[in-house]
């Protein structure tokens, strides 16, 4: 069964945790893509009204083109749930996000959440952390100023560029800067490292964020709480 096939398998399962009138946030990435067509049938069939807050203008573009209701994260005061895609998730439930450039809209709906859901493909589970090159929002002022600090710390940089060679940049108009650290013995340190750099908007380090993670394997769908 291909990737595309358990991702699917699990952005189906996830759909079904959606209740009527929840305010639900929507993550970015190819995984989420299936799970917001599945809950726009959803909505369509049951007749829900649930409300969306988006991860980035992918998500937010094909949501409405599907019939999902959209505001805003400073419209709510509070998210009933966020389904979200992840790159790597180890064992404690910690994970790395941010493969779409999206971390830093991600993190800050998930910690306006009430509950995290990650939808994976049973490729993203690992023992542990590190190697998925972790990503970090670098503003542009002073930007290689932190790659040559990150880099005499050991972290090998690398700029994140698009198919032309280009910088990649956020929505918030910022650099990706993946950090190629090999395995992450101890997230929480360099969390906290990454936390105090100067520069640095978001890392990707999601810890101690989601409660339910739905995995599409070739044996069926595994929902790990
Ligand atoms: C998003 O989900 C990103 O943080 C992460 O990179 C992505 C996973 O991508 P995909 O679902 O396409 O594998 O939230």
């Amino acid at each position: 069964m291909d990737q595309n096939a358990l991702k699917k398998m699990a952005a189906d399962r996830a759909a079904e945790f959606v209740e009527d009138g929840m305010t639900l946030g929507l993550g970015t990435g190819s995984t989420v893509h299936y799970l917001v067509e599945a809950i726009a049938r959803r909505v369509q069939a049951e007749h829900l009204h649930i409300q969306g807050v988006s991860t980035s203008s992918r998500t937010e573009d094909q949501a409405r083109g599907l019939g999902i209701t959209m505001v805003g994260i400073d419209d709510v005061d509070h998210i009933d749930l966020t389904i979200d895609g992840a790159d790597e998730i180890d064992q404690h439930f910690q994970g790395i996000k941010g493969g779409g450039a999206a971390h830093t809209l991600e993190k800050m709906v998930a910690l306006t959440s009430a509950q995290n859901i990650w939808i994976v493909d049973q490729s993203k589970l690992v023992d542990t952390l590190g190697a998925f090159p972790l990503p970090t929002e670098v503003i542009p002022f002073g930007h290689t100023q932190v790659e040559r600090r990150l880099a005499a710390e050991g972290l090998n940089p690398e700029w994140r560029r698009d198919d032309q060679g280009q910088l990649v940049t956020t929505h918030n108009g910022n650099y990706v800067l993946d950090l190629h650290v090999g395995k992450i013995a101890h997230p929480h340190l360099l969390a906290q490292f990454l936390d105090a750099q100067t520069g640095i908007l978001e890392h990707g380090l999601f810890l101690d964020i989601v409660n339910k993670v739905v995995v599409g394997t070739p044996d069926g769908t595994q929902v790990l709480n």
